[in-house]
């Protein structure tokens, strides 16, 4: 008997479909130096009940169960390129493969501290010390601590990784400090490349008069002890140290007399004088004026009263275009031409800073005996020692006039204005008109001394007298 098999089996049941992963990816902030981190969208599932993910060289790696989304691939070595693919199984079956990823570990990070170099202790107050290095390679480094001696112990500070300069205060005046500087992981620390050494300077005794405007009613004009203060009036939002200071709104258009006068012990021949204040251009500042800005006038005066002239320090600004921010004239020496100083990219005004300036006058009718000198935050712009400070002996120098005159825009050469927001620099027409918009100035910290009631005790890195920042 023969039995015809032919078409008596069932078909073979379709095995079913093993669909492939068509999104395979790194998670790239999941890598280190010697981790990768892959995922992937799962496709249907078929008859899949695997995953296996290969090298691109087709050596299989991992077999997962299905529906594993992700995988990370440990103790792979630094800074080398690897790439994958994946697929679904059924155990026998492949798909097929997914689009290959390729990522490469990451170098192994440097936990080196290295430390900072160039450490220098700059500018000082009596109670300040600004020290400054050039920073290393960040390597393990968080932060910086800088130490500094003080009376037996070594307080310190710690400051986030990055800048380069700070401000030690609270310091006792008059005292030299050493300090230095590290880096630390928040463990460990850094050699020390260098330390350095700076004295504060000496509190100042002996002023002849001095001023913080910490004791004015806030927001009240000015008044007594100075005249002449129309536009002044006590600022309780903004100082130095304080709180308070002397603010002088300019009103736009005008010209004359903006700021304030204060009245000084007689001064003349072999008499000296030293002031020393903080001013503030608001930002934004314009410093818009045909020759100037009269920043501080010292007036003379014959022995009957009658007027010789202002000896003046000029602050112009950039109002000249690439021309010095400085400069200083004495009319009782008919000075028409100003002496010019100052350079200007170190030493322009930054409005909306406080600036330290000092000047410094020692009185005599004859050339080369007497002094001028001008400082800016502490440095010596302007030495002038050639020239006579008193037009005649027996003359007097009675009163300081602080910013009580913005030049106005007249006669026929045009005037710059100059914005320090965008830096542009234009040339106007002279129209005649003051200062160029409404803007304020403020002034604080103002220190007089004579050599009537004694001189400041510290000197300049010149070994000048000086009262200092
Ligand atoms: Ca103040």
């Amino acid at each position: 008997m023969s039995i015809d098999v032919i078409n008596t089996v069932a078909p073979t049941p379709f095995p079913g479909i093993l669909h492939p992963v068509l999104s395979l990816t790194v998670v790239t902030e999941a890598t280190t130096s010697d981790s990768i981190w892959l995922s992937w969208t799962l496709p249907e599932q078929g008859i899949a009940t695997h995953l296996r993910i290969y090298t691109d060289t087709h050596q299989l790696l991992v077999e997962l169960l299905w529906p594993t989304p992700e995988h990370q691939f440990l103790g792979l070595n630094p800074e080398q390129t690897y790439s994958y693919y994946i697929v679904t199984t059924d155990g026998l079956a492949e798909s097929a493969p997914s689009p290959l990823a390729t990522e490469t570990t990451l170098p192994i990070p440097d936990t080196s501290l290295y430390p900072p170099t160039n450490f220098t202790m700059g500018a000082v107050t009596t109670s300040t010390i600004q020290v400054s290095w050039t920073p290393p390679l960040q390597g393990g480094a968080t932060d910086y601590i800088i130490y500094w001696t003080d009376a037996g112990s070594t307080p310190s500070v710690t400051i986030p990784f990055g800048s380069s300069s700070y401000v030690i205060s609270n310091l006792q005046a008059g005292t030299p400090y050493t300090a230095w500087i590290v880096t630390t992981d928040g463990v460990n620390e850094s050699i020390i490349d260098g330390v350095d050494t700076k004295s504060t300077l000496t509190a100042q005794t002996g002023a002849f008069f001095s001023d913080d405007f910490e004791s004015y009613t806030a927001g009240a004009a000015l008044g007594t002890p100075y005249v002449d203060s129309f536009y002044t009036t006590v600022n309780g939002t903004g100082g130095v140290g304080g709180s308070q200071s002397a603010e002088i709104g300019f009103l736009s258009g005008i010209k004359d007399p903006p700021g304030f006068r204060k009245s000084i012990p007689t001064l003349s021949d072999n008499d000296e004088i030293w002031v020393r204040w903080r001013s503030k251009f608001q930002a934004g500042w314009l410093f818009n004026a045909s020759t100037g800005f009269k920043f501080l006038r010292i007036r003379e005066q014959r022995q009957d009263g009658s007027h010789v002239g202002y000896s003046d320090f000029y602050c112009a600004g950039s109002v000249y275009g690439d021309r010095a921010p400085y400069y200083y004239r004495n009319e009782g020496q008919g000075d028409t031409s100003k002496y010019s100083f100052g350079d200007k990219a170190l030493h322009d005004i930054d409005p909306g800073t406080y600036h330290t300036f000092e000047r410094y006058q020692k009185y005599s009718p004859i050339a080369g005996q007497g002094i001028t000198r001008i400082w800016f935050d502490g440095e010596l712009l302007y030495e002038n020692t050639t020239e006579a400070t008193l037009q005649a002996s027996g003359n007097e120098m009675i009163q300081l006039l602080f910013t009580t005159h913005f030049n106005p825009q007249t006669g026929t050469a045009p005037y710059y204005s100059y914005n320090p927001v965008t830096g542009a620099i234009v040339e106007n027409l002279p129209s005649g008109s003051g200062a160029p918009q409404n803007q304020t100035l403020n002034h604080d910290d103002v220190d007089i001394f004579t050599s009537l009631s004694g001189a400041p005790q510290n000197t300049d890195a010149a070994g000048n007298i000086y009262i200092g920042v």
